[in-house]
């Protein structure tokens, strides 16, 4: 269920390998290369290496996961939002969010794998999802920060995706970096708010900005030399700029907005190098990143207990939508 695949493999069968196997497969092989060099898209029913098509499952999927999971932190303020404007642009926010884990599931089951085995994946666990949604919203000023920082880095990252060598995904992340563009400006709109405030609210802001400034750089993954996707993702055309090229281009365009805002970002080694044409900023803590991806994060155990529950408690909404489903199939052919 919940599939637009045609052919999926179930658990438990063995998987046909789709890699090269003879000749023939060899020549396909040449074949797509020179697609995804001349910059053409590959769509699912293409032949593609599958090596290619586990790769993309697994950034699809995890992608999904973090749209999904990354409700959580926000959901969180919904009801505690200080007015009612702010509430309704929140709960359009969340819902977003939804929608862009709906795409992005969708997008990854035309690749052959079921939505039911993507959510268990991430369930039991074995599947990742974005390290920056382990980290708790403890002010309203949150709410803010994680618009304009974690949606900033989300859109620098994703923006090269709308050109990546997957027809389905490039396609999905022109709405989403859309989207993702909305979510940025109401966050800087209620920091701005916020900074013309109280002196308390000032600070909140500023607290917020402490606590995400660093786990905001590291959403961008690992430096280069610690990447081991890169290579593959980037001669398949998934990965169009570096982890760290972005990463870059993220600090050097949030800096000024920063001083906009009258903040400071927490980071005594942010200095401006004329000769590179870029922000310097000081070392990444590195442990702490591979800490929160092994699970050991703040609120790791947490968001995974949530979403098993809210998988849980949606069963009846599944089943009730099987079982309509089902009557309207017997209705048409009583009909027919
Ligand atoms: N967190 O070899 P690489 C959003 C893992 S959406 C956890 O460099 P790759 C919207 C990586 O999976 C945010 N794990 O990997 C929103 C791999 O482990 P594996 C999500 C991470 O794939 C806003 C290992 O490290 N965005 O925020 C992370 O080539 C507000 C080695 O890394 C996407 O998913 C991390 N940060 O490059 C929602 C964008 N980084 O799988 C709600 C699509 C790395 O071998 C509220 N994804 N790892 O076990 C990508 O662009 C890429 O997957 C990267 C990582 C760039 C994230």
């Amino acid at each position: 269920m919940y599939t637009q695949a045609i052919d999926i493999p179930q658990g438990g069968k063995e998987e046909a390998p789709r890699g090269p196997r003879s000749l023939q497969d060899g020549e396909y092989e040449a074949e797509f290369d020179a697609r995804v060099a001349r910059g053409e898209f590959v769509e699912p029913k293409d032949w593609m290496p599958e090596a290619y098509r586990k790769t993309l499952v697994r950034q699809i999927s995890q992608h999904a996961h973090s749209e999904i999971v990354g409700m959580l932190p926000e959901g969180n303020w919904i009801t505690r939002a200080p007015s009612l404007k702010r509430k309704a642009i929140l709960l359009a926010k969340v819902q977003d969010e939804g929608g862009h884990g709906m795409y992005l599931y969708a997008a990854a089951e035309t690749l052959g794998v079921s939505r039911d085995e993507l959510i268990e994946a991430l369930h039991s666990g074995k599947a990742k999802y974005s390290s920056i949604f382990n980290y708790p919203t403890l002010s309203w000023a949150d709410i803010g920060v994680i618009g304009w920082l974690v949606d900033g880095a989300a859109i620098m990252n994703q923006i090269p995706l709308c050109r990546c060598s997957y027809g389905p995904y490039a396609r999905a992340m022109i709405r989403i970096c859309k989207e993702e563009s909305f979510h940025q400006r109401q966050g800087y709109d209620l920091l701005l708010t916020m900074m013309k405030g109280t002196v308390e609210q000032r600070e909140l802001v500023q607290d917020a900005v402490n606590r995400w400034w660093w786990p905001a750089l590291m959403m961008f993954g690992p430096h280069d030399s610690a990447s081991t996707h890169s290579g593959d993702s980037s001669k398949w055309g998934i990965k169009r700029i570096s982890n760290d090229d972005l990463r870059q281009k993220f600090v050097d365009a949030t800096v000024p907005q920063a001083k906009v805002l009258g903040v400071t970002l927490p980071d005594p080694m942010l200095s401006w190098n004329e000769a590179r044409g870029h922000w310097d900023f000081g070392p990444i803590d590195w442990q702490e990143f591979w800490n929160v991806v092994a699970g050991h994060g703040q609120c790791n155990r947490d968001r995974l207990a949530d979403r098993v529950q809210a998988w849980e408690d949606g069963a009846w909404v599944r089943e009730a939508a099987l079982a309509h489903a089902q009557k309207q199939r017997h209705r048409d052919r009583l009909a027919a």
